[in-house]
């Protein structure tokens, strides 16, 4: 959002302040205050203008002004209702030299799961994808993988739904899928240039207008529908935070996976692993003792033998 924007709904949303005000302290003419009053309203926020002045009444239930009003973190996010793929926008504003954005979409019609697979996207879920450009060099950016899961399952169970990551990047619910990552990125051998982290988050849907059957959505699980402005503004600080503090990564993804300690097949292109998973290494890799050893794999799908209760 505009910072003058920005700027005036802080202003005007504990009370109302009177236009020559606003105009005084924002260095604006009373013209150019009302015509951002104009389009704030047209984005949906409802502003009373009284006799004392211009007053904030409600934000709009979701979108990119309702989600960047009151986000404590850096980016700016463009919302689109329908959109093919919200990672695939965001890696056009990358080529475009875009940087700290969010791209947000109410439905996505080409959404893309890991290898070209389908990412069911109907109304209500919350999809969206990170850009950025971190100063990393490729093989820290699984890490930003990892960030992108605890920051989910950490989001889900601030608004009552107990999650835990599957490796690499799937957020599980009583053994069913809640959520999914997909990372993207183009750099050099030593350095990243952008990374594009979609995160694919089944809220306000019922289950059974998704096609796979390990699925599940907050709505589900809760029995009732998630406020989406709040759980999107979450999941965004949330990233944000652990993008700031990298050392916490991985201490908070090991608390809050149910991989670890656990028998696992991971099928990679080329070979299949059994064993027991140990640990994640620096650079997002599953250790798994198998019969032969250890080997450490840097993708691939992971099915959780002997399940329990994740
Ligand atoms: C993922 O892939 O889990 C990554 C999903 C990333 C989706 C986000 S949404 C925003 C951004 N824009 C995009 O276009 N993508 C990202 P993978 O691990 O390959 O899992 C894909 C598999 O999950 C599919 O083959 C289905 O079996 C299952 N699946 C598809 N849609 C689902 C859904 N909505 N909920 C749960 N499972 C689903």
């Amino acid at each position: 959002m505009q910072e003058t924007r920005r700027r005036i709904l802080s202003a005007i949303a504990d009370g109302p302040v009177s236009g020559p005000d606003l105009a005084t302290a924002l260095s604006l003419s009373r013209a150019a205050v009302w015509k951002h009053v104009e389009t704030l309203r047209e984005a949906g926020f409802e502003i009373e203008s009284g006799p004392e002045g211009y007053e904030l009444e409600t934000v709009p239930e979701y979108g990119g002004p309702a989600v960047e009003f009151g986000l404590e973190a850096p980016y700016s996010v463009e919302y689109h209702e329908q959109i093919p793929s919200t990672n695939d926008r965001a890696r056009d504003l990358a080529a475009e030299g875009a940087t700290n954005m969010v791209v947000l979409a109410d439905e996505q019609t080409g959404g893309r799961g890991r290898l070209n697979r389908t990412w069911s996207s109907p109304s209500g879920g919350i999809w969206l994808s990170f850009l950025f450009r971190p100063e990393i060099p490729p093989a820290r950016v699984s890490l930003l993988t990892l960030a992108a899961g605890v920051a989910t399952a950490e989001t889900i169970n601030d608004f009552g739904v107990q999650g835990s990551i599957k490796w690499p990047n799937d957020v599980l619910v009583g053994g069913q899928k809640i959520a999914g990552i997909l990372t993207e990125m183009e750099g050099e051998a030593d350095k990243v240039t952008w990374v594009v982290i979609g995160v694919g988050l089944n809220a306000n849907i019922d289950p059974d207008r998704l096609p796979d059957e390990q699925a599940t959505s907050l709505q589900a699980e809760r029995g009732t529908p998630v406020d989406r402005r709040s759980v999107t503004q979450g999941l965004i600080e949330s990233v944000d935070r652990l993008r700031a503090d990298p050392d916490k990564i991985l201490p908070a993804w090991r608390e809050q996976t149910s991989t670890l300690g656990r028998e696992v097949r991971v099928s990679t292109p080329n070979t299949t692993h059994r064993g027991m998973a140990t640990d994640v290494t620096e650079t997002g890799a599953l250790v798994i003792q198998t019969e032969d050893g250890q080997v450490e794999v840097t993708a691939g799908d992971c099915e959780h033998l002997r399940p329990t209760g994740d």
